[in-house]
């Protein structure tokens, strides 16, 4: 690691800050451009101490930058994780306050619930499949802290992977029997389809983002615990939202799911 631990804390404060108080920030790294990855993680973990130090819960993680098309919007070429906290759930049909974030967008995701923990190293499709629950159709409201969502990887990892708000729905279905490659989803706001892909934009396949997320946990000797949600990543690039839009995701078989931005 190349910060030390007052500088981690400084700077978990300082994203955490941005969070709460919907403002953005430069990237961390023009300040601290020798930063390394698990400088960025160990911030990411910062945040998320101060968030239960509040009485906040851990709900979900999240996998992030899992397309090649996200890949491609944002110039980075691995995938990122992330924590979502109790105050990022949206109910189904559920709104969002605009003016709590700074500039969201949405993506279309498979998300994962599991019936048993996953634990890595060595996780794989097979493995997220048989620990699987239900799957179901959500949307991620990501809303990067940094101008612009102008980044580098380590500043995002730091950056908690842009989360902030996120809504699951539609109908719980076995993962049994449903070729998550070939799944179609159709993203739309106020009416009309803005973004449609298939499950395999994900790493060829979304429950590989569950089994890297999995594994990448593992280095830090944790795992994804059952009864957790996980967002597999967006099937698209994200799509900016503003107050008055509608956003419905619907999933091949799997129902729909929405949020209203006010
Ligand atoms: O969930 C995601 O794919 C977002 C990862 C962070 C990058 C971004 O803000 O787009
Ligand atoms: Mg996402």
């Amino acid at each position: 690691m190349k910060l030390d631990t007052k500088t981690i804390a400084q700077l978990a404060e300082h994203l955490e800050t941005c969070q709460l108080e919907a403002r953005d920030t430069p990237k961390i790294t023009d300040q601290h451009p020798d930063m390394d990855w698990d400088d960025a993680y160990a911030i990411q973990r910062e945040i998320l101490r101060r968030k239960l130090g509040r009485g906040r819960r851990v709900i979900g993680l999240k996998a992030g930058l899992t397309s090649h098309a996200k890949m491609k919007q944002m110039g980075v070429t691995s995938p990122v994780f992330g924590f979502m906290t109790d105050d990022y759930v949206v109910p189904d049909c559920g709104e969002v306050k605009v003016a709590e974030l700074i500039h969201p967008k949405v993506e279309p995701e498979i998300a994962f619930v599991l019936k048993h923990p996953l634990r890595g190293p060595g996780c794989h499709v097979g493995a997220v499949l048989a620990a699987t629950e239900y799957l179901l159709p959500g949307v991620e409201v990501i809303d990067s802290r940094y101008r612009d969502f102008k980044f580098d990887l380590k500043s995002v990892i730091a950056d908690n992977t842009s989360a902030s708000r996120f809504v699951v729905g539609g109908v719980p279905t076995a993962a049994a029997g449903i070729d998550l490659t070939t799944l179609g989803v159709v993203m739309e706001k106020n009416g009309e389809p803005v973004a449609m892909g298939v499950g395999a934009a994900v790493l060829g396949n979304p429950a590989s983002a569950v089994a890297m997320l999995a594994n990448h946990l593992a280095s830090h000797g944790e795992e994804i615990p059952a009864g957790a949600v996980v967002l597999s990543g967006g099937i698209t690039e994200a799509v900016a939202v503003a107050a008055g839009d509608t956003v419905t995701l619907r999933v091949h078989g799997m129902g729909a799911t929405t949020l209203r931005f006010v």
